[in-house]
């Protein structure tokens, strides 16, 4: 049978017109750092420390509540407590030689660090101890320094090092730390909140889009809300149970080498910065991840696992929200539907196609209710799920 698509409407032309537009934008690079000019301040670096939950050191350039003293290292400071706090040195590092510099920042949780307003170390969110590194070209003089971190729950580790022309790797000797004021700050335009509003549906949703760490994505704060505007509803049609609760607010937020293109966790959507800088018109992706915010399935039982990335695929289907991603339309060799996705969705879309019955509504509202069983689809069509995905098989060449 044909793949059927939703009908492409105005609003997706302008959307699409819009994304490449976005495309041919060269992405902006931050300048290499200048040294400072005028006097050097007092030795040391200011410490802020805050006690605060978050989950990347981005917060913390928000939070109004901090201690703030002198130190002369960067490290885990006397009388931090265990867990949930953040830190803010800054002041400016005085570079002898000119020449390529390598530092490195190893943290539990996350950490960054800045020469000017570049980031140069990117060791951010939640994680066990993590080394990572950056290298920067400085002329001989004195630079303005940033380092946050961050530390969630468990262990807590903070070390900074650097090596450049004749400095072995190692600390940053206090003597290199004067004082100066803080340079680095987070754009807030990059974190919107649009609330959309449905009212023929009595439904609303206010959409929290963060591209803190995807300022190349910065026409996700308009696209993301149009595309739920425009398809929410549908969705809703297919996953939305009676009196059962809908979401109110969802965040969509951009970060780096999350190791997939996205994941919903949490009640917010994570979408991985190369990912959509290499592909923003997977709008699709979208409307995947928003259904496994809408299915919130409770106790899915082992035998059902496969329906929760299946579900996700075949909503993403239904709704057409981009014509860059299709489902087999007939069985090919190797399709398992078990393994949920694009197979599970192609073999859902077949049962209701060939039995002319609804098949994903109920089984969502089974799942939803926490009352799954597998002979739901006996109920609908009369065959086991085993049987029909024996007659599925044989719609291949
Ligand atoms: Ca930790
Ligand atoms: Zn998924």
């Amino acid at each position: 049978m044909p793949l059927t698509h939703a009908p492409r409407s105005a609003q997706w032309f302008l959307l699409a017109t819009a994304l490449a537009l976005y495309a041919s934008a060269a992405l902006a690079q931050e300048p290499s750092p200048a040294p400072l000019t005028g006097p050097a301040g007092e030795p040391g670096l200011t410490l802020r420390y805050f006690e605060c939950d978050v989950d990347t050191v981005l917060d913390l350039d928000s939070l109004d509540d901090y201690t703030e003293t002198v130190v002369d290292a960067i490290a885990l400071p006397e009388g931090a407590r265990d867990d949930y706090f953040g830190l803010e040195f800054f002041g400016a590092i005085d570079i002898a030689e000119a020449g390529e510099y390598t530092f490195y920042t190893t943290s539990d949780d996350g950490s960054r660090l800045y020469i000017g307003k570049s980031l140069v170390v990117q060791n951010d969110y939640p994680h066990g101890a993590t080394e990572k590194s950056g290298a920067i070209a400085l002329q001989a003089g004195r630079y303005p320094l940033y380092v946050a971190y961050f530390e969630g729950v468990v262990d807590q580790v903070l070390e900074v090092a650097w090596e450049g022309p004749g400095i072995e790797k190692g600390p940053i000797p206090s003597d290199r730390f004067t004082q100066h004021e803080k340079v680095v700050s987070f754009p807030r335009d990059a974190v919107s909140t649009t609330v959309l509003e449905w009212p023929e549906l009595d439904v609303t949703l206010a959409v929290t889009v963060d591209t803190r760490d995807g300022q190349g994505l910065a026409q996700f704060h308009e696209v993301i809300p149009a595309v739920l505007q425009e398809h929410y509803p549908a969705m809703l049609d297919i996953l939305a149970v009676e009196d059962m609760p809908l979401p109110e607010a969802i965040g969509f937020v951009v970060r780096p080498e999350i190791g997939a293109p996205a994941y919903a966790s949490g009640g917010r959507i994570v979408l991985d910065e190369g990912w959509f800088t290499a592909n923003p018109d997977d709008l699709g992706c979208f409307i995947h991840e928003m259904t496994h915010i809408v299915q919130a399935y409770r106790n899915t039982p082992r035998d059902a696992g496969w329906l929760v990335e299946g579900i996700a695929d075949y909503v993403r289907h239904k709704i057409g929200a981009d014509e860059r991603w299709s489902i087999p339309t007939r069985y090919r060799d190797g399709m398992d539907y078990t393994r949920g996705y694009g197979d599970a969705a192609a073999f859902l879309i077949w049962i209701e196609d060939e039995y002319d019955v609804e098949v994903v509504p109920p089984v969502n509202e089974a799942l939803k209710r926490g009352r799954y069983r597998a002979d739901l689809f006996e109920e609908r069509t009369g065959k086991t799920i085993e049987e029909l995905w024996n007659e599925y098989q044989e719609t291949g060449e």
